[in-house]
């Protein structure tokens, strides 16, 4: 009985709301200082496209690769029925951001914490990536990580 009720519990954690994309218009700490200097400077008529499926619990591809310095347009189609979020404490923090723009609306912002992509929905994520770098990535729902849902974001020349 006590297992069962266990059981359930994590089933309505798994289930739960994934919450909003994390994003500021003040700089948080150890974030670039200059990302709103990077977006001024950068030319937005033809990002390089990345795409980044989430099914599964599983990213596809794991591992993605973004050029330093780059306009980057990042994708994200949540092919499954449930909320899934990507967060990256040390990508994040690294990238100077453009706009997040979502089925409903687009958010200016130059920083972000956290992206969530809702269940069958689709979000872009326009930034620059500015420093080079390996950087792991992860769903951010309680369970999620741990079932597959992590990957390698990769920073280039
Ligand atoms: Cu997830």
């Amino acid at each position: 009985m006590r297992h069962k009720l266990m059981a359930l519990s994590l089933m309505v954690v798994l289930a739960g709301c994934a919450g909003t994309d994390e994003v500021s218009t003040r700089l948080p700490p150890g974030f670039l200082t200059n990302a709103q200097e990077i977006i001024a400077a950068t030319d937005w008529s033809d990002p390089e496209v990345v795409t980044l499926t989430i099914r599964d619990h599983a990213y596809s591809p794991a591992e993605i690769t973004f050029h330093r310095d780059r306009a980057t347009r990042l994708v994200v189609v949540n092919a499954s029925d449930s909320d899934h979020a990507i967060e990256s404490e040390q990508f994040f923090p690294d990238i100077a951001v453009e706009r997040i723009f979502g089925s409903d609306q687009t958010v200016r912002a130059p920083w972000i914490k956290k992206l969530v992509v809702p269940a069958g929905q689709t979000k872009e994520l326009w930034f620059v990536p500015a420093r080079f770098g390996a950087y792991p990535f992860q769903c951010s729902l309680p369970g999620h990580a741990s079932l597959g849902e992590r990957g390698l974001i990769d920073v280039v020349r």
